[in-house]
């Protein structure tokens, strides 16, 4: 009885709240600190608080994106307001706070756009396959807001988005985009999700508003947490220095014991690797990098590839342009593509239709304003250039498609599969459960990492004057096609250089 009481309360509460909320006006907000508790010197960490404040900006709106075959689609999708060069040739779009927070102006397109007028400036039309990528360290502290600028193509709808950071351990349920548990962002309405980073991996991450309209329409994109390991120092025995958690301190000097749950009572520890960092600065360019913290530096790799499986149902995008009832179960996709474009667009890295393109920059569209756009950011050809030093590429592998499986194959190099679903295939006893493959099969919602090694004499004739071409593509073969073309779709070239 006294239960009910409490619950009617409850109720009276719950129904008071939901009432004031339409006298709450929605606006822009943007949130990206200088400075937290966990992290008192900002974007840069020290020995005693590892890792950084990093923050994006990104607007969930409508758009277009080009297809193989020369045809314009539209997009529900997500564009970048934040680090907008950095998208724009093929990298994440995550800053520093520092760099974030200088905003975004005509001569620093990487700020962040602050300001209504240039959310919405830029915001609008702006949604892009895939969606914004996104890149973090282990240790970090992420600040990514959400704004939704509307869909001009739609007046009539009023769609909400999220961001859902999928299969990923996140501390809050707040910030974890269902909307049936959390909160959804309403048109002209931003909201800064929160998160830690607490295991190294290929994750992806989409809208989870009517998930099977909003991940067709194109709101789907990938996020990389980079492991602790690549923070070693010079010379420091990774093993060593994953047991004793204080990469930034060599020889453990400020006492810190093992927090790690890699280092939890791990005895023996993995197989020993010096590594072989020039700088304990976070990823510098040309520093060694590790895909997880493996202790024995077996996911070493040169150059990184993010390859996002999925496909477009020409048909569902129509009607969603044009007012017209969505038929979910006759959802069959006809452009299949790697991370938004298909072959050979995948391999073409000067594709624009403006002439102010750069070089192994984004294929742009032309909208519905007039105005072109960079609508697919991705160049998905896979360089390995031996003369710069490379021979491992890492290619992080997402399935992101909604109606279909999908296989993919390598011919000539053959794929080594290091993990699973964003987890190392390792064993209880240490052992690494890697595994050579020229195929592997994904479903969507599944993810893998694969390392592409050319360091072996198979590869010697490959050199920079006599370049070898190796072939990334599907064994589906009614998926290597851009709709009615019988010839494109889901295929990229490797090239060792
Ligand atoms: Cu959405």
């Amino acid at each position: 009885m006294s239960n009910s009481i409490w619950s009617r309360r409850g109720l009276s509460a719950l129904v008071l709240c939901l009432a004031t909320l339409p006298a709450a006006a929605q606006s822009f907000r943007v949130q990206c600190p200088k400075e937290t508790k966990l992290h008192p010197a900002g974007s840069s960490g020290t020995d005693a608080h590892p890792g950084g404040i990093k923050c994006q900006e990104i607007a969930g709106g409508d758009g277009f994106a080009t297809m193989a075959d020369g045809n314009q689609i539209y997009l529900f999708g997500f564009g970048p307001l934040s680090g907008r060069d950095y998208i724009d040739q093929g990298l994440p779009g995550t800053q520093s706070a520092e760099d974030f927070n200088k905003d975004y102006s005509a001569t620093n397109a990487n700020g962040a756009a602050i300001e209504p007028a240039a959310i919405m400036n830029l915001g609008v039309l702006s949604a892009q396959e895939p969606a914004p990528l996104m890149a973090i360290d282990e240790d970090d502290e992420f600040f990514l807001t959400l704004s939704n600028v509307g869909q001009i193509m739609r007046p009539d709808l009023f769609e909400q988005h999220t961001v859902h950071f999928h299969g990923y351990p996140n501390a809050s349920s707040f910030f974890d985009g269902v909307p049936d548990a959390s909160a959804a962002i309403n048109i002209m309405g931003s909201f800064t999700y929160y998160y830690t980073a607490p295991d190294a991996g290929t994750y992806f991450w989409h809208c989870h508003i009517t998930p099977p309209e909003h991940l067709q329409m194109g709101m789907v994109g990938q996020l990389f947490v980079r492991p602790r390991q690549n923070q070693v120092h010079v010379g420091v025995d990774l093993a060593t220095a994953l047991y004793t958690s204080n990469l930034k301190a060599p020889g453990n000097p400020d006492g810190v014991t093992c927090s790690d749950i890699l280092c939890t009572g791990q005895t023996p520890l993995p197989a020993a690797a010096v590594s072989t960092h020039v700088s304990n600065v976070l990823q510098p360019a040309g520093d060694v990098k590790y895909a997880y913290n493996d202790g024995d530096g077996s996911t070493k790799y040169d150059v990184e590839y993010p390859i996002q499986l999925m496909g477009f149902d020409p048909n569902f995008h129509y009607v969603g342009m044009t007012f017209n009832p969505e038929a979910f179960a006759d959802m069959k996709d006809k452009y299949f593509m790697i991370s938004g474009r298909g072959y050979p667009d995948t391999v073409n890295t000067y594709v624009n239709n403006t002439g102010t393109g750069k070089p192994d920059g984004p294929l742009y569209t032309l909208d519905s304003d007039g105005a072109s756009r960079s609508s697919q950011p991705l160049p998905s050809l896979i360089k390995i250039t031996r003369s710069a030093g490379q021979t491992r590429a890492l290619l992080r592998i997402s399935d992101l498609n909604v109606t279909e499986f999908h296989t993919i194959a390598t011919v000539g190099v053959p794929m080594l599969v290091i993990a699973d679903n964003a987890r190392l295939l390792r064993d209880m006893a240490g052992r690494n459960l890697y595994y050579k493959t020229n195929s592997l099969t994904l479903g969507g919602g599944e993810s893998a990492d694969v390392i592409l090694d050319v360091s072996s004499s198979d590869y010697a004739t490959c050199t920079n004057t006599s370049p070898c071409t190796f072939y990334l593509y599907t064994t589906n073969l009614d998926h290597l096609s851009n709709d009615a073309e019988n010839f494109g779709g889901m295929m990229t070239e490797i090239q060792v250089l």
